[in-house]
């Protein structure tokens, strides 16, 4: 007994702990359970009554050795965590918080959900797999039209034969739903995730977002729905913005138009993002088409509406002067940290 007891003195003596974790596991190895200083207490129960005095002074000594190292290891540790390392520089400069921060989608996104709230606008939402009805046939798209073709649309299957189920390309079916259940008038934004089948190119993407509006009450006019365009363009792109209307065509409004804004970077003189025109291409619009109020049970004689859609990509592509759309999908945190500082 007397051997191990001054064995475990000495391996005692040479404790040494870099984490807290060791000094547990230190205690419970020598005065655990089934620790050595324990199992020697043990022990003496067994030795002679004459020997009794010596080994009973030996092993409180040890015992209280053992405490008192693990009470030295414990202070040191405490008063230095980096045991061995230099200690710490207060005047190095911190480490990097890598926090994520929000993509620029989603904040364009918001932003435009935040200004159309303004107006009084409610946003509505609905499912990215929908059926022909909701996305063509309800918006007076005809049988033919080439919208409707497997070169377009990504097509799931083939529903009752009538219906096919298919990938929405806009989110105008969300506006068709609503139109089907919410009671008039209807003020609402459809933000939400589309999909063609484009090849990926700098302009183009075979998913991309947008947001699309409606508007139906009685006496809507094309007076009101170029007022709405304009208070959006003044509160995206600065109040000193202008915008302009150029005829155009869809299915789904009559008339129909696109929508320029004036170039925010050289504000209408022309450069190379406007491509020296002054102006840039934000969005479509028109009268909703009453094809389109009858199919979805509105009484056109009655009701009116004017109808709005935008690329949320697009969007962000002017505002920030980006020029290639892949940025956007790839998620390369060299780009996306340009947007740090972007709430
Ligand atoms: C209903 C009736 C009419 C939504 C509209 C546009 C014009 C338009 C494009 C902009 C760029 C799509 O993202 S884009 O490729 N959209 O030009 N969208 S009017 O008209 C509707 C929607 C729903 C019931």
């Amino acid at each position: 007994m007397k051997e191990r007891i001054e064995e475990l003195l000495q391996e005692i003596e040479q404790l040494t702990a870099q984490k807290m974790q060791d000094i547990e596991e230190y205690r419970i190895k020598l005065l655990g359970k089934k620790g050595s200083v324990t199992k020697l207490f043990e022990d003496f129960r067994e030795i002679l009554p004459e020997q009794k005095r010596e080994f009973g002074q030996k092993l409180n000594a040890l015992k209280q050795a053992a405490a008192a190292k693990l009470e030295e290891l414990k202070e040191k540790l405490e008063e230095n965590p980096e045991q061995g390392a230099a200690k710490f520089d207060y005047t190095k400069p911190g480490d990097r918080f890598d926090l994520g921060t929000r993509h620029p989608i989603s904040v364009t996104r918001e932003e435009i959900i935040s200004i159309f709230s303004k107006f009084g606008y409610a946003v509505a939402e609905g499912p990215e797999i929908e059926d022909d009805w909701h996305v063509f046939g309800a918006l007076n798209f005809p049988p033919e039209h080439p919208a409707r073709d497997m070169q377009d649309t990504f097509f799931i299957s083939q529903g009752d034969g009538e219906n096919p189920i298919l990938l929405r390309t806009h989110t105008s079916s969300v506006q068709v739903r609503s139109m089907e259940k919410m009671p008039l008038p209807i003020r609402i934004i459809c933000p939400g995730r589309v999909f063609r089948n484009e090849a990926i190119s700098a302009r183009a993407h075979c998913i991309f977002h947008q947001v699309e509006g409606l508007y139906i009450d009685k006496n809507v006019s094309f007076a009101d729905l170029k007022q709405a365009i304009l208070l959006f363009a003044k509160e995206m792109f600065g109040e000193d913005s202008k915008i302009r209307l150029r005829p155009s065509y869809f299915p789904f409004t009559e008339p129909s138009a696109e929508v320029d804004v004036s170039c925010n970077i050289c504000k209408g003189k022309g450069c190379n993002i406007c491509k020296g025109t002054g102006w840039l291409e934000i969005m479509g619009c028109g009268m909703v088409d009453p094809n389109v109020l009858e199919a979805s049970g509105i009484d056109s004689k009655e009701y009116s509406g004017f109808a709005f859609g935008m690329g949320v990509e697009r969007i962000a592509m002017l505002k920030w002067q980006v020029k290639d759309l892949r940025h956007y999908f790839e998620n390369d945190v060299r780009f996306l940290r340009e947007f740090e500082t972007v709430v």
